[in-house]
């Protein structure tokens, strides 16, 4: 008598444990278990946004998430489009790497009162209302600042490339309005105050692309041959500066410095030839860590409201080590 009763408590305790806990059919999808995410990308501009793009598209296949996937051209008024149609669509929850900080808590409050989470991945919204998503997952843009603007510090000197006794710097700035780009010329501009010889003579926005850091690196060597530094937002625009540098007739990484943010490939590979001094890594490979946090999101479970991703620097020697296993 006395088995049984142990056995029969034992099927009617776990079955408890199973009703308790909610069987996964209804883990916040309700066509039995796949999730449906909705990504409202920003665009194709750079290196960096096109291995972020591979990083989410391969993660959500691994994951056997059903991935719904938008490029809005980069600009805001696509991503919201896209938001607004995931929302209809039903989803079960939204991610998306906002173009820039500004303008979103409508279509967040839209989604909030859908009852669909959204992660913010990469770049970072101003929203006083943090109820608006569950979590940001990105970098730390100022620090990314602060390491390039320490860079020129620690190596002054032999940045004076001219001699004159001030560091001249040219900043190239990412989009106008987006965290990377305004966290970046921060964080640098903090840094740099340590030592008055470091001077940013100018600073315009190159819009994170390859063209627009060429354009205004040529403007910019127009109405300025005393320049000793280039201090990049991103290796896109590094490259596109070292374009116009080089059809200057100058030498980039030796007559004129450059220091850039991403660690792509094609920046990297720069690096390692010398053309650039120094990288500040910003990894796009967000991906696999976002399809976890839209699992636990999904199924109700508490998240971290900021996660940082990991990330380093680069000189031209460790460049030319790390590149045969650099993923992007
Ligand atoms: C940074 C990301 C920036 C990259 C650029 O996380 O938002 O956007 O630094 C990209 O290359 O265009
Ligand atoms: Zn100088």
């Amino acid at each position: 008598m006395k088995k049984t009763l142990i056995a029969a408590s034992a099927i009617s305790m776990s079955a408890l444990m199973l009703t308790a806990c909610g069987d996964d059919s209804d883990a916040g999808s309700d066509d039995g278990g796949t999730i449906t995410m909705g990504f409202a990308q920003v665009g194709a501009e750079s290196g960096w946004r096109t291995a972020n793009t591979k990083s989410i598209q391969e993660s959500a296949e691994q994951a056997g998430i059903e991935l719904k996937f938008s490029d809005a051209q980069g600009k805001q008024e696509n991503q919201i489009q896209a938001i607004r149609t995931y929302i209809q669509q039903k989803v079960d929850v939204i991610a998306f790497s906002p173009v820039v900080e500004t303008g979103w808590d409508a279509v967040l409050q839209e989604a909030k009162a859908a009852g669909i989470p959204v992660i913010l991945t990469d770049r970072a919204v101003d929203s006083e209302d943090t109820s608006l998503y569950e979590t940001f997952i990105g970098s730390d843009f100022v620090l990314e600042g602060e390491k390039a603007g320490q860079w020129l510090v620690d190596n002054a000197a032999e940045s004076d490339v001219n001699g004159d006794g001030t560091i001249n710097v040219v900043q190239l700035e990412g989009t106008t309005g987006a965290a990377p780009a305004i966290d970046r010329a921060e964080g640098f501009a903090e840094v740099i105050a340590a030592d008055p010889a470091i001077e940013v003579t100018a600073s315009q926005t190159g819009d994170f692309t390859r063209d627009g850091g060429k354009q205004v690196m040529e403007s910019f060597l127009q109405s300025d041959d005393s320049i000793d530094v280039v201090y990049a937002h991103n290796d896109d625009m590094g490259l596109g500066a070292i374009e116009a540098i080089e059809a200057a007739g100058l030498t980039p990484g030796e007559d004129i410095k450059l220091i850039t943010v991403d660690a792509v490939k094609d920046g990297m590979v720069a690096l390692s030839e010398g053309k650039i001094n120094f990288i500040v890594e910003c990894s796009p490979l967000l991906g696999p860590q976002l399809m976890d946090l839209a699992e636990q999101v999904v199924a109700g479970e508490e998240v971290e409201k900021r996660i940082l991703t990991e990330e380093t620097t680069f000189t031209q020697e460790q460049a030319v080590e790390a590149l045969p296993d650099r993923q992007y």
